[in-house]
């Protein structure tokens, strides 16, 4: 893990001006009238990734009042295994991504499996904006605008069986597109799960967009997961099947190593990764840039009042 990221840059301008203006900047430079002198995030890659807005209502409710993460970061500093381990990659190669037509197929224990077309899944629910923090498993954290609806609103259409206590969410996996499939870092696809009352919290967002337009590529396009409380690689990227068993599902990175990444992997300071801490963080994109001082990670990333009751009475040291 390298803190020495040619991403972080100090001369970035404020995340605030960008969520308000990049909108009126991506018309104003579509209309020509900027010349060369394009904000510093404004790369050509920015605006061919994902110029296509997603109408979306902020709920307050779910919207964390810290500063947001530049939308230059977001998109350009991520895990996407399927497009590289680095992270500029999958900004650099997720243009092969095939979105359209996308559907995901929602079977197992379920009353009514089906296979929805991404338009019917975009439909089925009122689009909510919701700002979250993120803290991936390596130490590094983001606050990113998501577009989406609860995943409960989906999971009720389905009408799981009583006999349903987890949901898998599968991710694509083909080697035409993704050229990160080659290297078997990861038992292909991506799998990850949530127990059934995790995959039911409202928080637990089904999530199509990010900063008011469609996901970009490198973000999961053009369905995901999002689990604000947990550590990033549970938010399933580019998902093509929702599973719901009766077993607790077999994840990607605990068959990689079932020691270092748990079933559960809340965010918890007091358990550490056995390579590294996890009592603290590194906010991505702070005028600091590598030498940000770190800020303290908090138990279940700042969500503990909506998501504590679901562990109660469990040794969290145990089940990591
Ligand atoms: N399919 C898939 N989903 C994935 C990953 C991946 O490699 N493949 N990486 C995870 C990790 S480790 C993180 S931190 C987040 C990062 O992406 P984001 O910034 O778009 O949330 O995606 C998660 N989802
Ligand atoms: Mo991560």
């Amino acid at each position: 893990m390298s803190f020495f990221d040619p991403h972080i840059l100090p001369s970035d301008i404020t995340p605030k001006a960008v969520f308000e203006n990049r909108r009126n900047l991506i018309k104003a430079a579509a209309a020509g009238s900027f010349g060369m002198a394009l904000a510093p995030w404004f790369s050509r890659q920015a605006l061919a990734a994902s110029p296509e807005k997603l109408a979306a209502t902020l709920n307050a409710a779910y919207a964390t009042k810290e500063e947001l993460t530049p939308y230059k970061y977001v998109t350009g500093y991520n895990n996407f295994y399927e497009f590289g381990t680095d992270k500029a990659d999958p900004a650099a190669y997720a243009e092969s991504l095939q979105t359209r037509p996308w559907t995901v197929s929602i079977e197992g224990l379920v009353k009514k499996p089906m296979t929805l077309d991404i338009d019917a899944l975009l439909k089925l629910a009122p689009m909510e904006e919701r700002i979250y923090r993120m803290r991936c498993v390596e130490g590094w954290s983001m606050v990113i605008p998501w577009d989406g609806y609860s995943l409960s609103k989906l999971i009720s259409k389905v009408e799981p069986l009583g006999s349903a206590k987890f949901v898998e969410f599968i991710s694509l996996a083909d080697r035409k597109q993704m050229p990160g499939i080659k290297s078997n870092i990861i038992d292909w696809p991506y799998r990850e799960g949530l127990r059934m009352d995790e995959a039911m919290n409202p928080l637990t967002l089904l999530t199509f967009g990010l900063y008011g337009e469609v996901l970009p590529k490198q973000n999961g396009a053009p369905v995901r997961i999002v689990v604000p409380w947990k550590y990033g690689f549970k938010s399933a990227k580019s998902i093509v099947k929702i599973r719901f068993t009766e077993e607790m599902p077999k994840t990607s990175w605990s068959q990689f190593d079932a020691r270092e990444y748990g079933f559960y992997s809340n965010v918890n300071p007091q358990v550490d990764h056995p390579r590294w801490s996890q009592a603290s963080e590194r906010r991505i994109g702070d005028a600091k840039g590598a030498f940000a001082p770190k800020i303290k990670t908090q138990m279940f990333n700042g969500y503990g009042d909506q998501v504590a009751s679901l562990y109660s009475g469990m040794d969290l040291k145990k089940f990591y």
